[in-house]
């Protein structure tokens, strides 16, 4: 898969996308994540990617040049399955887009800044559109990095124990059950026997009872489905 994300600010994305499994995904060849600074796409002596908005009112607006200029490169190299804008608002992130998502070959994440783009990109380019939640972050860089994280560790072979990605919370609209390792006795407070018992049968039992009843009691909303 590749993915090529837009952003006025490249920096805010290189620690996640350069540790551990995202890392690691990189360097075995599974992802190619290429990231554009909208500035070097700006207008002018002093680069300009936004201005006021008409109409009046606060907040800076992402011009259309700059990101028009770096999208039509793009898609004039190689063609893209989704385009998509990381914005507020839009639909939630959950898992069965993201598992849509991990099937795709070419991505392209834009993020915004400020009060948001200029609306003529959202009805000429962007694909999809993507918030990862009901609260208001500075901008979409941090939101691309979460959608990624969610997106590349579905792509088999990312993480090791391929079971561990399906058997996620959510995988199947259930919370996780609770995990216990070693030591099975810390100062009194015990492990479940029945995860003691080597009775597997009955482990997954459990397991499927306890993540009914976590479900239920924190995210009902999630057994209406
Ligand atoms: Cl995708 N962007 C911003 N700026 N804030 C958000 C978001 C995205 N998702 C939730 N809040």
């Amino acid at each position: 898969m590749r993915i090529d994300i837009i952003t006025a600010v490249p920096n805010l994305l290189e620690s996640p996308l350069n540790h551990s499994i995202l890392k690691r995904a990189q360097d075995n060849g599974f992802i190619e994540v290429v990231i554009h600074n909208l500035r070097e796409y700006g207008l002018g002596n002093y680069k300009q990617i936004d201005d006021t908005q008409f109409g009046g009112g606060a907040g800076m607006v992402l011009m259309i040049e700059p990101i028009a200029n770096c999208l039509d490169k793009l898609i004039s190299e190689r063609k893209y399955d989704e385009i998509i804008y990381m914005t507020p608002d839009a639909k939630t992130l959950n898992q069965s887009t993201a598992n849509s998502l991990s099937l795709k070959e070419n991505l392209i994440i834009l993020t915004g800044h400020y009060k948001g783009i200029d609306q003529r990109i959202r009805d000429k380019y962007i694909t999809k559109e993507i918030s990862i939640g009901d609260y208001v972050l500075t901008g979409g860089e941090l939101a691309a990095a979460v959608l990624i994280d969610a997106v590349v560790r579905l792509i088999p072979g990312v993480i090791g124990d391929e079971q561990s990605a399906l058997t996620d919370s959510f995988q199947d609209n259930l919370l996780s059950p609770p995990v216990y390792t070693r030591p099975a006795d810390y100062k009194g407070m015990l492990v479940p026997e029945i995860l003691l018992s080597g009775n597997f049968p009955k482990i997954e039992e459990w397991r499927t009872e306890k993540a009914y009843e976590r479900t239920k009691k924190i995210r009902p909303d999630l057994l209406e489905d």
